[in-house]
């Protein structure tokens, strides 16, 4: 059902070669962006066009048109069944609260009397959001986009997602109104690299926009991948991951439990525990049989994400061996689940996000915590962090010298472009004071 790695007896190699030994899975972006190619430049080329020539092969619907009519969203919500809507809600109150503490202010720092500079937060102007539909349709993954590009300001933003021929043509019905509630109305019926083509070049119905965020299929990063450097993207999103670190406190039931709740995701998903205890190793074991065959998705995706190499049971010699372990694999969600978990949780340095505890697993994170689930996967964790409200936001540096205050810093510039042999850079300082910058040739 699951692999073991065992870790002990031999001290942990460094770096590399420790993460050699870890599980992770294959998700190789770079074959996939020659496919999404042509795809992304058809959709330059033909624009509206070729995305509903897109959607008709790839979903199975032809469109009239891919902006969705402003009455369609009102009426999904609507129909939105009061129980997921009062979710829904309580789900974007929590995270409008956590990301609003997230907010920048303008600073200015006076560098001496007569010269400041200060840094102006900006938000991106225009904002593509990519939410999955087919085998993910996940209206919380709009309220972990939408949020944070709201709370940072963001004055125009749009959500695509597939069209689905069991709903006209429509995106599905509980996303578009998780984009009402959001007070979302711009929303196209786009899918995978043709989405994120649409908002990166532009169609007749659709303008480009500046950023694209959200998550999505191998297709989906490969396109982000191919646009990467033309337009600012959020992260290329991977299979999602759980690790726990767990010791012999920690409960085998809910251990097995989080372990499945991530695999539900994908096939290719990643359950990892790391654990000193070979008691827990063996419990959890025996705990995620019954469990597994309990479940819904077993066959198509559970099963074969416990299986696969991406997933272990990796046993250390101690939790500080184990920490170790789970640092140099970054993992996209961390459940620490020790003895006094808050303080083992505060020596890790790589994760996406930390669940702190017997009572914070992650769906409550991926909910209603009010922490970001769009986290970095594939081990990104140790360079990158989630989504928030800096990733919508760009700081302007604003330098204001007045001439008593270049004057004072003339020589320092000037002596510095020589060294740098750019005597031009220096020029434009000497051009303001006469060409007589004190004590310069
Ligand atoms: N665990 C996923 C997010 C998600 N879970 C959406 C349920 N719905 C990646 O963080
Ligand atoms: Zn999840």
């Amino acid at each position: 059902m699951i692999s073991r790695i065992d870790l002990r007896g031999d001290a942990l190699p460094e770096g590399p070669a420790l993460r050699a030994l870890l599980p992770r899975a294959d998700f190789d972006v770079s074959a996939a962006l020659e496919k999404v190619r042509p795809i992304c430049e058809d959709v330059r080329h033909r624009g509206d066009a070729a995305l509903i020539d897109f959607a008709e092969k790839f979903d199975g619907v032809r469109l009239d048109s891919v902006r969705v009519p402003a009455a369609a969203l009102t009426e999904a919500l609507e129909r939105l069944d009061p129980e997921v809507r009062a979710a829904l809600e309580e789900s974007i109150r929590r995270a409008r609260a956590v990301h609003r503490a997230q907010r920048r202010t303008t600073h200015t720092t006076q560098v001496v009397p007569g010269g400041s500079v200060t840094e102006k937060w900006v938000p991106v102007q225009r904002v593509g959001l990519y939410v999955p539909g087919g085998r993910s349709v996940y209206p919380s993954s709009v309220v972990m986009n939408v949020v944070p590009a709201q709370e940072a300001g963001v004055p125009s933003l749009a959500v695509a997602s597939p069209a689905q021929k069991e709903f006209g043509g429509l995106p599905h019905p509980t996303i578009l109104a998780a984009c009402a509630l959001l007070g979302v109305d711009e929303v196209y019926a786009a899918g995978g690299a043709t989405a994120v083509a649409m908002f990166a070049y532009g169609t007749r119905s659709c303008p480009p926009a500046d950023m694209v965020t959200g998550p999505g299929n191998i297709w989906v990063a490969a396109a982000k991948r191919y646009f990467t450097g033309r337009i600012g993207i959020d992260a290329e999103a991977g299979p999602t991951e759980i690790a726990i670190l767990a010791d012999d406190t920690a409960d085998p039931v809910h251990v097995a439990a989080d372990l499945i709740s991530q695999a539900e995701h994908d096939p290719l998903a990643a359950a990892v525990l790391v654990t000193d205890s070979e008691a827990l190793a063996e419990a959890v074991e025996r705990e995620l049989k019954p469990q597994v065959e309990a479940s819904k998705h077993v066959t198509e995706r559970i099963a074969p994400a416990l299986a696969g190499r991406q997933s272990a049971i990796v046993l250390t010699d101690s939790l500080e061996a184990g920490l170790t372990v789970v640092d140099a694999y970054g993992a996209e969600h961390l459940e620490i689940q020790t003895a006094d978990a808050a303080a083992v949780a505060d020596r890790v340095n790589n994760a996406g996000a930390i669940f702190v505890g017997p009572w914070s697993p992650v769906s409550l994170g991926d909910y209603a915590a009010g922490s970001n689930h769009v986290l970095p996967t594939g081990g990104c964790a140790c360079h990158s962090s989630g989504l928030s409200v800096q990733s919508f936001l760009r700081g302007i540096h604003i330098v204001d010298y007045s001439r008593d205050a270049l004057a004072d810093v003339a020589r320092t510039v000037v002596t510095l472009a020589e060294a740098e042999d750019l005597p031009a850079h220096g020029a434009a300082i000497k051009a303001r004071f006469d060409w007589k910058v004190p004590g310069t040739k």
